[in-house]
């Protein structure tokens, strides 16, 4: 049996199941973010990967793949109702993210995710070596890291939560409050998007646990009344910044990009939005600040084109399926208010599309929105910034968004501010070639200094310094 040195936990798998031409059944790399982030990182350690394979009730025995050990995880298709739809994407995800969205509270989605957790416990607990490190993945799996540790307190356990962590006044809701900290403060390290989300998560301990905390440390008690450090702190995701760069440069994408002006039919300007179709984005708030500017006939259809992509995303939960509705009917409203035979108003799509075509979307774009109400850090926006290689185009950014901790040189918008941020969008328009590259390259230097590889690195050294005491605190008591 595989024992792994480095064993990463996440709810997917890092590959996707597809059946090829003759209906035989192999698997893909997935395009996400976290998989670019880690892939490397787990070459090189031997690592093992354990996740769901994303499709309901299939068993699928522990593979090799791309030198990565995958170990699935089974889940029916009513594990994945109560725990991914109901308990992670519409109890956690509304409360995390500021209640944007009314959080539901259901026992039975509780008892799955405790379930479910525990499986996913069991396996890593399994295929990693003696000491081994393990690093959980976001709030799908947060009781993963107490589990592991009373199964294999040999371990040296880690969390990242890519979303963002709530001040208690919102957090307190959680019927299962403590249960959830508890299960967080298994891990020697506990990583957020930013240094509020950390401090947020240190206040929740200290009130609903009664746990001392100083600076980033907090003092966890352990069963035999010793007690070791847990480290809530920031280390901001970021993307792998040199991979854009690449695309960015190649002659058949910056042809691409050119093409898509044409397309629209050459206007002045093209605004650019690209989110999962999730109602933390804002998505309704930039149709909103677009659809007053058109009105008040600050800009025209001829002039100025918005391009939205909305990726399809949770299609089975209830909050997106109206979401959908009002987007679509105001995209649909503000079109036949204002097209033209020629020109459209908002280029909408319902479509997810390669990395390519993304890219050749940032270089085509005079401004980027990216306005949402809450996002634990917002990868698009570093996209577009590591794409514009021509040190051109403006970044509009909200503050919600953990990006502009490190972004301060973008338009920063609050999006409940629907005037200011109408301000925001017309100086970007008219923003001189001269002040856009002076703020896309302090932005350029932030996200290619601070890419991806030098996030897991520091999370990892942090975490392997962290283990390493925490032992050394266990083997004198
Ligand atoms: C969560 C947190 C945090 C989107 N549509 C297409 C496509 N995308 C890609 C983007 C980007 C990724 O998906 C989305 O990442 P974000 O960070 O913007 O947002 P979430 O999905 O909500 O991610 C977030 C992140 O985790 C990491 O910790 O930043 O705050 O919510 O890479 O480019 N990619 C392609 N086609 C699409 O249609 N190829």
């Amino acid at each position: 049996m595989t024992q792994a040195e480095l064993v990463v936990v996440a709810n997917r798998l890092p590959v996707d199941r597809v059946a090829d031409g003759s209906g035989e059944q192999s698997w893909r790399r997935s395009p996400g973010g976290l998989v670019t982030a880690l892939e490397p990182v787990m070459r090189r350690a031997d690592g093992a990967w354990v996740g769901w394979p994303g499709q309901p009730g299939i068993e699928v025995e522990p593979f090799e793949f791309e030198g990565t050990h995958l170990v699935p995880v089974s889940l029916s298709a009513e594990e994945i109702e109560l725990y991914y739809e109901g308990m992670s994407n519409d109890t956690f995800w509304p409360l995390y993210h500021d209640v944007i969205a009314e959080p539901r509270y259901r026992r039975v989605w509780w008892d799955a995710y405790v379930k479910v957790n525990r499986r996913f416990a069991a396996a890593a607990a399994e295929v990693a070596a003696p000491g081994a490190t393990v690093w959980v993945q976001d709030y799908q799996l947060q009781l993963v890291p107490r589990m592991l540790r009373e199964a294999r307190p040999d371990l040296v356990i880690g969390y990242f939560h890519h979303i963002p962590f709530p001040a208690y006044g919102l957090y307190s809701q959680l019927p299962w409050r403590r249960q959830v900290l508890e299960g967080l403060l298994g891990a020697d390290v506990i990583g957020f998007q930013r240094a509020a989300d950390a401090g947020n998560f240190a206040r929740a301990v200290r009130r609903a646990l009664r746990y001392p905390t100083k600076a980033s440390g907090i003092t966890v008690p352990n069963d035999d009344g010793t007690t070791r450090n847990a480290l809530a702190k920031a280390f901001p995701i970021s993307i792998d910044a040199a991979s854009y760069v690449e695309l960015a440069r190649r002659p058949e994408i910056r042809a691409r990009a050119a093409e898509i002006r044409e397309e629209l039919g050459n206007p002045k300007k093209i605004l650019l939005g690209v989110d999962r179709l999730d109602y933390t984005k804002g998505i309704r708030h930039r149709l909103k600040a677009f659809g007053e500017l058109l009105e008040d006939g600050k800009i025209s259809v001829e002039e100025v084109t918005l391009v939205q992509v909305a990726s399809p995303s949770r299609e089975r939960v209830e909050a997106y399926v109206q979401l959908r509705d009002e987007i679509e009917l105001r995209v649909g409203r503000i079109n036949g208010d204002f097209d033209t035979m020629g020109h459209t108003a908002i280029r909408y799509l319902h479509q997810a599309y390669p990395r390519e075509e993304m890219v050749a979307l940032f270089l085509a774009a005079d401004v980027m929105l990216v306005t949402a109400l809450r996002d634990g850090m917002n990868l698009v926006a570093k996209e577009y910034v590591a794409a514009r290689t021509d040190n051109r185009g403006v970044l509009v950014l909200s503050e919600f968004a953990g990006a502009a901790d490190e972004l301060s040189s973008a338009v920063r918008i609050n999006p409940h501010d629907i005037d200011g941020m109408k301000d925001a969008i017309m100086r970007s328009i008219e923003m001189p070639a001269a002040e856009q590259g002076r703020r896309m390259r302090a932005l350029r230097r932030k996200v290619l200094e601070n890419d991806v590889a030098r996030w897991s690195q520091s999370f990892l050294a942090a975490l392997d310094a962290a283990g390493t005491a925490n032992r050394a605190i266990r083997e004198t008591a």
